[in-house]
């Protein structure tokens, strides 16, 4: 069916003028009844929770909506400046419960569903995560919007809708098994399709040059296999401010000519596996977290996101202000978040030169002052590179502006450093070798305006290190924009009880100034508070307790320290030291030096990259090591190793508030950030961590007593990798001897020899990058401190209590205002809330 043009016949502002809608109970109840009863065709004899799930979403959804509209028309009235976050993910979990708070409508609609004779909280669970992301990348990109909304700031979120998300992870016999996440096999009904900004996406072909009539060079890209890109918007709403921003998710589909030429042709199946081939782009978020080299099914992917949303923006500016680009850079910018959409850097310039007939130099500036490029790893391994050819024959005009943007690079290389070749060839676009190489970060660097870094140490490391060159080239470019997470989500919605207190002590302003959360600190003293808040604490943990025994039927104890560490698994990340402590407690007990004991309950939860031999090695280890240990007599409620299966957005908004103790023990200087860390330490948990990432500002914040530190520095780490010697450290250890020992005489895998040998041989190898070895004393060390700390519960108290009050530098509005003040400059726009 062709869709309406709404250009050729608009319809009258009548049916856009619609009634305010009521924020009251009754009003909710009868919106709910109405979707259940007749949008949705339900009655009393329908079981399932789903339906009441999407009449009461589709009630709330309608109020985001008007609010929606609100916004829409005071950023065109304001024709304000515009940023844009080009994200490959947006791991947005659950819904409702977000949409509801940031309404003000949680208590009433809580309420009304009560005299419905439903389950507020139940509604709220049936929800299925979004989890269109990885993982601490895709979360910030979430947050981030969120936080942009709350400070009515004008940006515009861009991904992809993927059709699968982040894969399900059973545990079968100790091993992670994937399964696919078809997240909207029940519908969404949060998002909105909008045919009506597709948008054509070009792929093969090849180039043509001609002059035009004005004199001028102009390239054709011709012979190209076009697919349509169809946005489906999804509404983000500030905090009870009247903004709702946009998060626009492109999908993939085959165009309309394209199949029909081929039928025409007589050749159906080739028409339907085209079409086929084309929504295939957007099928499925590559699960791995670490860049997995060379498909071409996710260059594609990279390139419909960057051409779509450049599109966009650009015929939105067209809409407006025809082909007169002379402001287009000081009303937008573009936000890359890593190099994974950095191709729009040579995308811009395509669309400007060949599509809109701007000269090279033209082009080139507003490009450069509008890009700015957000990188999130140190690891060398984990920069993306492109093989050249492919990218000739999926993009050729992409590569021959990418060459040229290379060429006049080098010339200013050179004009700096002149006769300087080693310098030339570290940082040109291109690698040389076996194989010429596309490298995303340095097309980053080079097309955008800002780069940064996103905690305070990985900056100064990108600048020192890994893009050192760029660096002295360039230093304005470069700064840091410490990450943050959003109060809303990781506070106040997943830890409803502890809100309330904090807002009886010290009033609600601190859910959009977190830093007033300072205010708490005195109440450290107060023995009531105290006592409260420790309640408050056990009854989260009251909650991951019944959660476990429902799902996996283990029986957990409140009483014992939760200590927990949850995060994707990677060697990085050190979860092995974590389970060589946990072995080490084990053989304590089983040599019953238990004098003194701390009852500690160990969690672990993370998915493995599918492909990540090592990673799924470490779960299977975890669940080995756990289901000795909680089956032994002689241990009992002394200690328990737990792998919590599954672990996503909607798993921590239940186990963060539930947490004493936040493992962050990476190799110190290879966590860019963290932002797990973050959100445990606002929910009140104490952290173990090395100095590596946002642990060094949260230790600043919290103050070195409220801390438990361990692990070598990023400069230890760098000066002990050519004389690293485990052998002899674990010769000297008389407790890590006993730990390697039971694990190479296979106590944890006795009926699978030899399936550790991998981990086992890293850890003991003098190349082992994570130095886990290295670290074990240490960790040891500054376990037995926190276990003497746990036992004095007013002290331990005290300090999460502290811990909590110190976290307000950690939200994403923070995070969020530096970006603004900083890099986008844009000014907040204020909408009538008067809905
Ligand atoms: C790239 C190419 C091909 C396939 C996959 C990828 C890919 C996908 C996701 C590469 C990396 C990611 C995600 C990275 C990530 O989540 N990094 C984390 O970002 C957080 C937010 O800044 C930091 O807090 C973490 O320290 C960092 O590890």
């Amino acid at each position: 069916m062709p869709h309406r043009n709404f250009k050729k016949s608009k319809p009258s502002s009548t049916i856009c003028t619609l009634p305010d809608l009521g924020m009251e109970k009754r009003h909710l109840m009868d919106d709910f009844k109405r979707y259940y009863g007749h949008r949705l065709g339900r009655d009393e004899n329908c079981k399932s929770l789903h339906y009441a799930y999407e009449a009461l979403s589709l009630a709330i959804s309608d109020r985001l909506i008007e609010r929606w509209k609100k916004t829409y028309n005071a950023y065109k009235e304001q024709d304000c400046k515009r940023a844009n976050y080009l994200s490959m993910e947006f791991l947005m979990g659950r819904t409702l419960s977000n949409a509801m708070i940031n309404l003000g409508l949680t208590d009433i609609a809580a309420k009304a569903m009560y005299d419905l004779g439903l389950e507020m909280e139940e509604l709220i669970d049936s929800e299925y995560d979004a989890g269109l992301g990885n993982g601490g990348l895709g979360r910030l990109a979430a947050c981030f919007i969120d936080s942009c909304a709350t400070l009515q700031l004008p940006v515009t979120g861009y991904g992809l809708r993927y059709e699968y998300g982040m894969f399900s992870q059973l545990i079968i016999n100790g091993e992670q098994v994937e399964k696919p996440d078809h997240w909207l096999r029940n519908g969404n009904i949060w998002e909105i399709e909008r045919f009506e900004y597709k948008q054509a996406i070009k792929f093969g072909g090849h180039t043509e040059t001609h002059i035009d009539e004005r004199g001028q060079k102009r390239v054709c890209w011709i012979d190209t296999h076009d697919v349509l890109a169809v946005p489906y918007d999804t509404p983000i709403p500030g905090f009870q401010n009247g903004t709702v921003n946009t998060l626009r998710l492109w999908k993939a589909m085959a165009t309309e000519e394209f199949n029909l030429q081929e039928f025409n042709e007589g050749d159906y199946a080739e028409a339907v596996a085209a079409k086929n081939s084309a929504e295939n782009i957007t099928m499925v978020l590559y699960p791995n977290d670490a860049s997995e080299n060379g498909k071409v099914l996710r260059l594609k992917q990279q390139y419909l996101l960057a051409s779509a949303s450049l599109q966009d923006v650009l015929s939105i500016w067209i809409g407006r202000h025809g082909n007169d680009f002379t402001e287009f850079a000081a009303k937008n910018c573009f936000q890359l978040n890593d190099t994974h959409p950095s191709i729009a850097v040579a995308e811009l310039m395509r669309l400007l030169m060949d599509i809109h007939g701007l000269d090279w130099d033209h082009a080139w500036s507003i490009t450069q002052k509008t890009m700015a490029y957000t990188n999130h790893t140190l690891l060398p391994e984990a920069l993306e590179r492109w093989s050249v050819n492919l990218f000739k024959q999926l993009l050729p005009r992409l590569m021959e502006i990418i060459f040229e943007i290379n060429a006049h690079f080098l010339a200013e290389v050179s004009a700096h450093w002149p006769g300087d070749k080693d310098r030339l060839t570290r940082m040109s676009l291109i690698e040389e070798g076996s194989e010429q190489q596309v490298r995303m970060a340095y097309l980053a660097i080079v097309g955008s305006y800002s780069v940064n870094g996103v905690a305070e140490l990985h900056s100064k490391l990108l600048q020192q290190g890994l893009f050192h060159d760029f660096y002295e080239l360039w230093p304005q470019k470069f700064n840091n924009k410490t990450n943050g997470v959003t109060p809303r989500r990781w506070l106040a919605s997943c830890n409803p009880e502890l809100a309330a207190l904090i807002t009886k002590s010290i009033g609600d302003g601190w859910l959009t100034d977190l830093s007033l959360l300072k205010n708490l600190a005195p109440f450290a003293d107060d023995k009531a508070f105290r006592d409260r808040w420790q309640q408050i604490k056990l009854s989260a943990k009251q909650k991951l307790v019944d959660l476990k025994k429902q799902e996996h039927d283990i029986d957990l104890s409140v009483n014992a320290l939760f200590d927990v560490q949850v995060k994707r698994i990677h060697e990085y990340k050190r979860q092995l030291l974590n389970v060589l402590h946990v072995i080490h407690l084990y053989d304590r007990i089983k040599r019953g030096d238990t004098a003194n004991w701390t009852n500690r309950c160990v969690l672990i939860g993370g998915k493995a990259a599918p492909g990540y031999y090592m990673a799924k090695k470490i779960i299977k280890f975890i669940n080995n090591v756990g289901s000795v240990i909680n089956h032994d007599p002689d241990v009992g409620d002394r200690l328990k190793l737990i792998f919590l299966p599954n672990y996503r957005v909607s798993a921590m908004e239940i186990i963060c508030p539930g947490a004493d103790l936040s493992e962050q023990i990476s190799t110190a200087g290879k966590e860019a950030s963290g932002t797990g860390n973050m959100k445990f330490m606002m929910n009140g948990a104490l952290t173990i961590g090395t100095l590596d990432g946002a642990n060094i500002e949260i230790r600043e914040e919290v103050g070195n007593e409220n801390f438990f530190l361990f692990g070598l520095t990023e400069e230890q780490v760098e000066a002990s990798r050519n004389h690293y010697d485990p052998a002899s450290i674990i010769e000297q250890d008389e407790d890590l001897k006993r730990v390697m020992n039971l694990l190479e005489w296979s106590h944890f895998n006795q009926f699978e020899p030899g399936i550790f040998d991998a981990l086992i041989g890293s850890m003991k190898s003098p190349h082992d990058p994570w130095l886990t070895i290295a670290d074990f004393r240490s960790f040891v060390d500054a376990q037995k401190l926190v276990e003497a700390a746990y036992q004095d519960t007013e002290h331990w108290t005290r300090m999460s209590i502290l811990n909590c009050a110190a976290s307000g530098k950690f939200s994403t509005d923070r995070t969020i205002t530096e970006y603004n003040n900083e890099i986008w400059k844009l000014t907040p726009v204020k909408v009538d809330d008067n809905c």
